[in-house]
């Protein structure tokens, strides 16, 4: 027994170890692009530099991608990535990120359709207002942060 109540120990304490880990190991973001886009580049950087674990996979048909994440094409922008269970698509600030992470909502993910000047991967000297999406299951969306 007293085997036994040490083995239950070392497991508890492994537990605890490994509880530990997994909050501290940066968030896994799988992000789909051309080799050629340099503001997907940028965005990546932005990510890393917001503690994000960022993956990058180049891939010739960006579109294909960013329908087997279940984003709807209307949004679209130049890169598409997976974080978790949601999809990201485009310039969406690392802030944005994290915030629907916290929030955990049912949906598709989030998204800055086109390439709005000013957001981060499209520094600009002319930043223009632009929006967030949370895109829902059934393919609509509303605003999720203003910027
Ligand atoms: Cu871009």
């Amino acid at each position: 027994m007293k085997s036994r109540s040490a083995l239950g120990g070392l497991i508890a304490s492994l537990m605890i170890v490994s509880g530990a880990a997994l909050a501290q190991s940066p968030t896994r973001v799988e992000v789909f692009k051309s080799a050629y886009c340099g503001c997907c580049g940028k965005w990546v950087e932005h990510l890393r530099e917001n503690g994000f674990d960022v993956v990058t996979k180049d891939v010739d048909d960006v579109p294909a991608a960013r329908e087997r994440l279940g984003m709807p094409e209307r949004y679209g922008s130049c890169h598409t990535a997976k974080v978790g269970q949601y999809s990201i698509e485009g310039h969406v600030p690392a802030a944005d990120v994290r915030r629907l992470l916290a929030e955990s909502p049912t949906a598709v993910g989030l998204a800055a359709p086109g390439m709005p000047q000013g957001s981060p991967g499209m520094e600009t000297a002319n930043p223009q207002p632009y929006e967030t999406l949370l895109v829902h299951p059934d393919g609509g969306s509303s605003v999720f942060a203003r910027h």
